[in-house]
């Protein structure tokens, strides 16, 4: 890598007007297909709900009418613009822009004293791009203490709690967050246990909502300390933890080893036998589910036509007036938090189980 940036260097020095790796799209080609159409409007969607990120030149073109965000404007200035309602001027070019960032390290380390360090380092790819500024954070600095030098960060546990460390770089909108549950394991000396979580978001979800909420959750409270060793294996694949896998996953490393185990038909029988599952039904005017009666943190089971449960995952909450779950689903890949999708095909959304933790 150091030999390419070198060649670079030269390349830049002898033609300095000429820029290595720019990339030109069309303007409103989210997908970087070539074609502007309304698969680009559904990607803009689908990022704004945080179904897909979208990073480097595919933010850029998304932003169709070009104010330096992207949001529902830009889905419908595109599809304005494809009935000839709005004109998308043409092409931009995007700087050549870092990819692929990533930890650098397998973090196998597992507990943290007080005053004890913890380096992280980043990798990335630079595909012709400067290398970048990258900008460190930590959640929560009476946690953890943060110093940041170059491409990595040294950490200092303080005290117990939950905080997230992201790095971000600006310009190719690439961002990778790790989460640490610190636990006083010990009254002298203090031990932590360090759960991490690896995944690549979008800065915007920094900056939403759903981020807020999920940092409002506190890790004392048995609910919420369920949601959030579920959100460690954020990222899963659905190969690796299976609706029911994931929720019984959580609650075991949530300290509740008791509860119900098995496939999801297997714990909602358990459920309604024991007097625990509530029936849930949509608005017959709507047809949508409303779960503002539901406590976050509770199951959530969907059964078939024949009434037996096909999947299970959990009721994050409502967050800005749109119910959220956290669960492993095949359709998303693995474990996802997203808007509930309500009923859907041979999956209907049917019963409730209040929190457990
Ligand atoms: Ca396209
Ligand atoms: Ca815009």
């Amino acid at each position: 890598m150091k030999r390419f940036i070198v060649i670079l260097i030269c390349l830049v020095m002898v033609f300095p007007s000429v820029s290595l790796a720019e990339e030109t799209r069309l303007l409103g080609d989210a997908d970087g297909n070539g074609r502007v159409n309304a698969a680009d409007a559904a990607l803009v969607l689908r990022y704004l709900v945080q179904l897909t990120p979208l990073v480097g030149a595919n933010w850029y073109a998304a932003d169709a009418n070009g104010d330096g965000k992207v949001d529902s404007a830009d889905a419908a200035f595109i599809l304005r613009a494809l009935v000839e309602l709005a004109h998308l001027d043409g092409e931009i070019t995007v700087p050549p822009m870092i990819s692929n960032l990533r930890w650098a390290a397998p973090l196998n380390k597992t507990t943290l004293e007080v005053g004890e360090q913890l380096t992280l380092t980043v990798a990335y790819d630079l595909d012709g791009a400067a290398p970048p500024k990258l900008e460190f954070v930590c959640s929560n600095p009476a946690i953890l203490s943060l110093t940041q030098t170059g491409d990595s960060c040294v950490l200092t546990a303080l005290w117990a709690g939950f905080a997230t460390v992201k790095v971000l770089d600006p310009l190719s909108r690439w961002e990778i967050f790790f989460t640490l549950t610190l636990t006083d394991k010990r009254a002298h000396p203090l031990y932590y246990k360090i759960y991490s979580n690896l995944r690549i978001v979008d800065p915007d979800f920094w900056t939403n909502p759903v981020f807020d909420y999920v940092m409002s959750l506190d890790p004392n409270n048995g609910c919420h300390r369920v949601m959030l060793t579920g959100m460690e294996l954020l990222g899963k694949t659905y190969s690796e933890y299976d609706c029911s896998k994931f929720t019984m996953t959580a609650f075991k490393d949530a300290g509740f080893p008791n509860v119900k185990t098995g496939a999801s038909r297997d714990q909602l029988n358990y459920y309604k036998n024991a007097g625990l599952a509530n029936p849930l039904s949509p608005n017959p005017f709507t047809g949508q589910f409303d779960l503002s009666m539901v406590p976050p943190g509770s199951l959530l089971f969907w059964v078939d036509k024949n009434g037996v449960s096909n999947h299970i995952g959990f009721y994050l909450g409502r967050i800005n007036g749109m119910d959220f779950l956290l669960e492993s689903a095949s359709g998303a890949g693995g474990v996802v938090i997203r808007p509930n999708w309500g009923s859907s095909g041979s999956y209907t959304l049917a019963y409730w189980v209040a929190p457990l933790g």
